[in-house]
């Protein structure tokens, strides 16, 4: 069973010189590379021209932000922004004759990567009780069975995911349709993700979400880039990074590996900057202990404020303290009492390296700390983003030009699936919005998140589970858990356009409803239609797809979706027939429902889109004392048992989530193998073994013992203690007992292992 969810072959581990810089003419042609492989050299040059352009579509990469207004063709696109489209826009097919030559059983051992690599899934599938192959149902067929399977049972024995590629038009009527038909069980890839920094911040800032804006971060006196990683995952923040550099910004980078895209950056839309060296973009690199940045922060909290007392008013913004925050009092108590040589002792680092960064926090009057999953996959990672805010605070660094918090979100609509409604807690004012627009009552109680799922589906109390795109059973943690879950429903049902493993592990009976995706043309009753996104910035744009897919049978979500519901509902007063025909009557509805989105139809048509109100933004701070918060948290430092590791897990520069591109780490120079760890040269010589060597990776919560078999250890720069593997491969060691305090968020990040030399 094991070896379907991960198979175990070791492809051919080859290792090279880390690259120490990142993009330039390699990325180009990497890129297109990957054009080429999978389409017609014409159409893949009009697709990279149209990408993220006015008319074009929102790049299905990351949630980076676009350059306001005035874009240019061939505007700003990156090399693994490319990949994603792709892989999207791939002219191989799969359809009856791929499933009938292959069994699910079959495909079970395929990797990822040839899962993904087969193409595009051409026509719905159904896989039915007992059988060993998927095979053709038609449309009507498929929502005749889903309806009735819904239409049967309790509403909260169904579950709806989300992963964040779906528009705000289909998330909206997917939440819509889940509460009519009776349930918040709303997970969605958020509560892997960024779940911390949306329970935090709403918490200290009273919004979920950032504040900084693509200008601010050009005009940041100082950027702390903390637990992320750039130049792989949101490779367009470079450009961002190199503008501020040419400001006179500076940067600090603080993370257990060296990462290529935070060192040095060659703009390869900037030819005659490729001809020099590019861009240094951190001025001082932290290579801090997995899951130490609570102890970090605390530590330049500590000398800021013990300087601050010797000279008040120098070290710290007592005006905007005073002004616009609570809970001071308790934080310098809490900084009298700081043990400073226990918080630098934690994180692995030299008390040097934290003055001197103390020193330059201290030289700067607008700083921007971004983030991302290195922060919030953490038991205390809740904590952890609280104390970011408290060093922003302290620093009066937000709400003002060039200053303040930037999570950066990882799927291209995460923010803007939450925005719209998708969540297992259903807000009161969405609640009364619903109400009072649609005239139902919507369900009070919470839902399932993901972690939740995962226990209800193991007690069997899921019936039906539906995937709104995504890769549950990869995704997850404790990947068996997840798997032996799925198994016990009734009917598992995935809205997808390629072929992954949570296919493949399935319920009782099964679907597969391919879709389109955002590259393609929507073609609708009331005509080509366009849909919107949110950037990691809270920005709503449109996005219309460009390419044809008419050899194909599918359907957009937002009509899969409204004629499911149109079905499972035949009482609804919803105008679904409407709302799959023309999705301006879908903004009309999300613009009465959800704040800021008034006159949505008009505001979208800028070729800008618009902004979304940002509190924080203009120091308007919605907590419960009408201030931004202080908070004073325990550290809670890691206790690692003789012979235990601090496992993390990152993603290559050949993946996206759980859709393997390629088998290549270039920027890591970790070459056609997956399953490695990369652990400290002087750790893998005290294991008595050497580069290369083979081992069994094993992990223990609760009475659990979970076990990863065959990864290859590869000698990197990683502090002792820790080490790295690849996400989705390691997910089978990651536990889900054990998750982020107040968030619910896997702790992917930092996973107690032992291991196994075989
Ligand atoms: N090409 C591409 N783009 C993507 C994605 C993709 O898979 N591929 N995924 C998208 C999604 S959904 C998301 S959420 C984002 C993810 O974007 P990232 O958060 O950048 O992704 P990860 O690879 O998880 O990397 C986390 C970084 O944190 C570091 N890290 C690990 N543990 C710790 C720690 O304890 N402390 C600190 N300070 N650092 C730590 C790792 O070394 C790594 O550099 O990217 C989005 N964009
Ligand atoms: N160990 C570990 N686990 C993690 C993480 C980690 O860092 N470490 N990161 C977590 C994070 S940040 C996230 S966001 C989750 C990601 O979790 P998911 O979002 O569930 O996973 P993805 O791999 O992004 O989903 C890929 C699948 O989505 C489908 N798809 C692609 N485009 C579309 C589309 O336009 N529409 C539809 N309907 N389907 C589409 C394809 O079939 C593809 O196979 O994983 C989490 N899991
Ligand atoms: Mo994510």
């Amino acid at each position: 069973m094991s070896n379907e969810l991960t198979p175990e072959r070791l492809t051919g581990l080859e290792l090279k010189e880390p690259t120490h810089i990142a993009a330039g003419i390699p990325a180009l042609r990497y890129s297109l590379k990957h054009v080429s492989e999978y389409m017609h050299v014409g159409e893949g040059l009009e697709t990279l021209a149209k990408l993220n352009q006015k008319g074009g579509f929102d790049c299905p990469g990351c949630a980076w932000p676009d350059p306001d207004g005035s874009r240019t063709p061939m505007a700003e696109y990156c090399e693994n922004g490319v990949k994603a489209i792709a892989e999207e826009a791939t002219k191989r097919r799969i359809g009856a004759d791929f499933f009938a030559a292959h069994a699910v059983d079959e495909l079970g051992q395929w990797t990822d990567y040839e899962l993904g690599k087969s193409g595009r899934i051409a026509q719905p599938l159904h896989l039915r009780p007992g059988a060993t192959h998927y095979t053709p149902i038609t449309w009507a067929e498929a929502f005749d069975q889903l309806a009735g399977n819904l239409r049967s049972i309790d509403p909260d024995e169904a579950v709806f995911y989300t992963s964040g590629r779906t528009s705000n038009e289909a998330a909206f009527v997917y939440q819509l349709f889940a509460r009519q038909y009776g349930t918040n069980n709303l997970p969605d890839c958020s509560n892997m993700c960024h779940e911390s920094t949306s329970k935090a911040l709403a918490e200290v800032l009273g919004l979920g979400k950032g504040s900084v804006t693509l200008e601010d971060i050009h005009n940041a006196d100082l950027i702390i880039c903390m637990g992320q990683n750039p130049g792989t995952n949101h490779p367009r923040m470079l450009t961002a990074l190199e503008k501020m550099k040419e400001n006179g910004g500076r940067m600090i980078s603080v993370n257990p590996l060296p990462e290529t895209g935070l060192m040095r950056f060659v703009n390869p839309q900037r030819p005659l900057k490729i001809a020099t060296r590019g861009t240094t973009l951190s001025d001082l690199f932290l290579q801090v202990k997995v899951n130490e940045d609570q102890s970090l922060i605390r530590a330049w909290l500590k000398i800021l404020y013990d300087r601050e007392k010797r000279s008040p008013g120098t070290y710290f913004d007592q005006e905007f303290i005073r002004d616009h925050t609570s809970g001071y009092d308790e934080l310098a108590e809490m900084l009298e009492n700081t043990d400073l040589d226990a918080c630098i002792a934690n994180t692995g680092l030299t008390r040097d390296e934290i003055e001197e960064t103390a020193g330059l926090i201290h030289g700067s009057e607008r700083i921007i700390i971004c983030y991302a999953m290195g922060l919030t996959q953490h038991e205390n990672s809740v904590d952890t983003i609280k104390e970011v805010v408290n060093l922003l605070l302290v620093k009066g660094s937000i709400g003002k030009d060039g200053a303040g918090i930037c999570p950066v979100r990882g799927h291209s609509n995460v923010q803007g699936d939450r925005t719209v409604g998708v969540w297992d807690k259903l807000k009161p004012e969405l609640a009364e919005a619903l109400r009072n627009y649609y005239n139902f009552e919507p369900p009070t109680e919470d839902g399932y998140d993901v972690v939740k799922t995962m226990e209800a589906m193991e007690a069997g109390k899921v019936k039906v589970f539906f995937a709104m795109g995504g890769n549950f059973v990869s995704a997850t943690p404790d990947t068996e858990r997840t798997a032996r879950g799925l198994r016990k429903c009734d009917l598992t049902v995935h809205v997808s356009t390629k072929l992954n493993r949570s296919h493949l592990v399935h319920g009782r009976e099964a679907l597969i409803l391919p879709c389109h995706g955002r590259t393609e043309i929507d073609l609708q009753a009331g005509g080509e239609q366009f849909v919107s996104c949110e950037n990691s910035m809270g920005v709503v744009q449109m996005s219309k797809g460009i390419l044809e897919a008419e050899d194909m049978n599918l359907m957009s979500e937002v009509a899969i979706v409204c004629e499911l519901a149109r079905l499972t509902l035949p009482e609804s007063n919803v105008p679904w027939v409407e709302y799959r025909k023309d999705y301006d009557t879908v903004r009309d509805a999300i613009a009465a429902c959800i704040p800021g989105f008034e006159r949505y139809n008009e505001k979208v048509r800028q070729p800008a889109g618009f902004y979304l109100p940002n509190g924080p933004r203009n120091r308007r701070f919605e907590t419960s004392t009408g201030k931004a918060q202080f908070s004073s948290t325990e550290l809670t430092p890691n206790q690692l048992a003789e012979g235990e590791f601090l496992m993390t897990t990152v993603r290559s520069h050949d993946q996206y989530n759980t859709t393997i591109y390629g088998l290549h780490d270039r920027y890591r120079g970790i070459h056609n193998e997956r399953r490695v760890v990369m652990m400290h040269a002087d750790d893998i010589a005290a294991l008595g073994a050497v580069s290369g060597t083979v081992v069994d990776v094993t992990s223990e919560y609760g009475d659990e013992k979970r076990r990863a078999r065959k990864f290859q250890l590869v000698p990197y720069s990683i502090p002792r203690g820790c080490v790295a593997m690849y996400f989705p491969e390691a997910n089978v060691l990651v536990p889900s007992g054990v998750t982020a305090r107040g968030s619910n968020c896997p702790i992917s990040k930092s996973v107690r292992v032992r291991f196994e030399v075989i």
